[in-house]
């Protein structure tokens, strides 16, 4: 009977183990779960958020893998007493949520809602439709799970998406670029770029001073992958002088976002909490449950962190 451990915190032990346990009990796995390891050697598999109690992997001599309930790893992906393997979040409704908030977030420039609702002054101004969405380029960077989903979503809206990835692939719908001459080309023709990267070294600050001036002048960016992925001064720089025209941002370096940050007042920056995309207990307790399944049958993890990329 596998020892399965939940190290998250208390809401989301409430949220997912009923569904987790029932996920594996459809399997057919009967599990011993638990949310404090009496005997971590014993321990097979832990269920793993950032926000639970254990970051010292090392007792657990026998785990056979670490799962997480979230998607970007990067707060465990380099802890060097987890030597077993670790899985990423891939979850239908988490994506499908991702995919929900680019596109109303990409139509909201689009269209050009902000100025819409704020014109509703009893002045009739015809002549002023927005361009179809074919007129517009969007860029994702970021073209794994969630970029490639949220872009197929905006391709089948009619927009041109050109996405950008460490490796090249093909997406259905969609322009994919690599390397840095792709990044250059994406910046060059997105109006609208939508940043879906993980947090590694090679992805820190990726939005610097000198990418940010290679964006068309007026661009918009929509950030929900990670905070790290754009150098926060230079942003602001780039908004005050117009260069980017207004910025989404739903994940930052310190999160909550302190009280007295900048972005919170600036008048061209949306701040949303870090609720682009949750993951849902009801399809996410599958993700986990096949892997347990996986792991007793000795079949490949789904979701397998590349340790060395970093995600
Ligand atoms: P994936 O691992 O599936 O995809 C990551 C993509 O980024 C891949 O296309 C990968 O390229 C590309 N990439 C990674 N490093 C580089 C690099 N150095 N240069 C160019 N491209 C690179 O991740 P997901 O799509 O599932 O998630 C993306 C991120 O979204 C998560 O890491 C997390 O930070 C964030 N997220 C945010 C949420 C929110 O609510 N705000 C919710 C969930 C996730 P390749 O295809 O070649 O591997
Ligand atoms: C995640 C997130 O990585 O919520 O799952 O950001």
């Amino acid at each position: 009977m596998p020892d399965l451990l939940f190290s998250c915190s208390d809401d989301e032990h409430a949220a997912f183990a009923p569904p987790i346990l029932e996920a594996c009990r459809e399997r057919g796995l009967d599990i011993r779960a638990a949310r404090v390891a009496l005997n971590p050697a014993a321990v097979d598999y832990i269920v793993f958020t950032p926000d639970g109690p254990v970051s010292d992997f090392a007792p657990f001599t026998g785990l056979k893998a670490a799962l997480s309930l979230w998607a970007g790893v990067e707060r465990i992906v380099g802890n060097p007493s987890l030597t077993a393997p670790l899985c990423r979040m891939v979850d239908p409704g988490l994506t499908a949520g991702m995919v929900e908030y680019v596109t109303g977030h990409v139509l909201r420039y689009h269209l050009g809602l902000d100025a819409v609702l704020a014109a509703q002054d009893g002045e009739w101004r015809p002549g002023l439709a927005p361009p179809l969405a074919d007129h517009r380029t969007i860029g994702i960077l970021g073209l794994g799970a969630l970029g490639a989903a949220a872009g197929g979503a905006l391709a089948a809206l009619g927009f041109r998406v050109v996405g950008w990835s460490r490796r090249p692939k093909q997406v259905e719908g969609l322009e994919c670029l690599s390397g840095e001459a792709g990044l250059i080309e994406v910046l060059m023709r997105a109006g609208i770029l939508v940043t879906l990267l993980p947090a590694t070294p090679e992805t820190e600050n990726l939005l610097d001073v000198t990418r940010l001036a290679v964006l068309q002048r007026g661009a918009r960016i929509i950030n929900p992958g990670r905070g790290s992925l754009i150098d926060e001064a230079a942003l602001l720089a780039a908004l005050d002088s117009g260069q980017v025209a207004h910025a989404t941002l739903d994940v930052f370096r310190t999160e909550p976002l302190p009280p007295g940050h900048p972005f919170w007042a600036h008048p061209n920056v949306t701040v949303t909490p870090h609720i682009a995309a949750a993951t849902r207990p009801g399809s996410a307790a599958q993700v986990i449950a096949e892997n347990i399944r996986r792991g007793e049958a000795g079949e490949p993890f789904l979701h397998r962190v590349d340790r060395g990329a970093g995600y």
